[in-house]
């Protein structure tokens, strides 16, 4: 069996973070292992929320890991509460990383144009230098605008959004997937642009009408994409299988009258999502 080890927050109540990539990771058949940043009563999307920050426990964590000589086949990073834990990923990827390691990062920051709760105008240049370290990294279009240093903006068509993810690769990154793009009217989905190959990818599903904020749904789509890497598939299927999965919680959430508001359901999509990498493996 594979091993991810995933590094971001414990948000108790909000379904995000680690609540959302253990469930995902561990139903694809991949062992999740766990780098808990800091533990939050609820998500910052709540008016109010307590926050109990672990940086100080990282290094006694990864020491003990480095001395059992324990290693990870994909590093995978998400929300990181300041540029302290920005830091101490980027010594994560240092000692884990490394020849037939894949470090997937998602440069959680921000949505609808403007930076989450906690994080400073500064915040987004730090990332920057842990998505270097990257293989790949999955920005939704706030945080790809973030890390650019551009100004918002909402609607990009399809081959601005391609353009966008090459000017990002360009700054020194392998892979760039920018997600939460709708290129035409009732189509949301992906763009992707890889460096190495310098090849261009894009996949778009139905958008789904939703009038609520879909909270963790990028949690929701890179902890599938980092399950689907690890167990084997090709990078471009393990981003179709994710986005088709994230619709799909998408799709549970709207037709749910009693759903939370703070996340989506992706609990009762996860049957759908080892009937779609069964579907993969052919
Ligand atoms: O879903 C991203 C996320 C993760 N963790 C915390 C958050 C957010 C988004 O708001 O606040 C604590």
């Amino acid at each position: 069996m594979k091993r991810i080890v995933t590094m971001q927050d414990i948000s108790c109540v909000g379904k995000c973070s680690l609540s959302v990539a253990i469930p995902i990771i561990s139903a694809m058949g991949v062992e999740c292992s766990v780098l808990p940043t800091a533990v939050l009563s609820t998500h910052t999307a709540f008016e109010n929320f307590s926050i109990c920050d672990l940086t100080d426990n990282l290094s006694p964590v990864t020491h003990v890991w480095k001395k059992e000589k324990i290693d990870f086949d994909m590093i995978y990073t998400a929300y990181l509460a300041s540029v302290r834990q920005v830091d101490s990923a980027i010594e994560l990827c240092r000692d884990f990383g490394g020849e037939g390691r894949t470090i997937f990062v998602d440069p959680v920051m921000g949505d609808f144009g403007r930076l989450y709760t906690g994080f400073e105008a500064s915040y987004p240049g730090h990332m920057m230098e842990l998505c270097k370290k990257a293989d790949i990294i999955s920005p939704n279009l706030t945080e790809a605008f973030c890390l650019l240093g551009e100004e918002y903006c909402e609607n990009i068509g399809l081959s601005e959004a391609l353009k966008m993810a090459k000017r990002l690769s360009d700054k020194g990154i392998k892979s760039v997937v920018i997600t939460g793009v709708s290129p035409e009217k009732g189509k949301l989905g992906i763009v992707k642009y890889d460096r190495e190959e310098d090849r261009y990818f894009s996949y778009f599903t139905d958008k789904v009408e939703a009038s609520f904020p879909l909270h963790g749904s990028g949690d929701v789509f890179a902890s599938a994409a980092v399950g689907a890497m690890a167990s084997g598939f090709e990078v471009d299927a393990a981003l179709r299988l994710a986005a088709d999965f994230t619709a799909f919680s998408i799709e549970k959430s709207v037709k749910n009258e009693k759903r939370r508001w703070y996340g989506v359901d992706f609990e009762t999509a996860l049957p759908k999502l080892w009937e779609l990498k069964m579907n993969l493996k052919g």
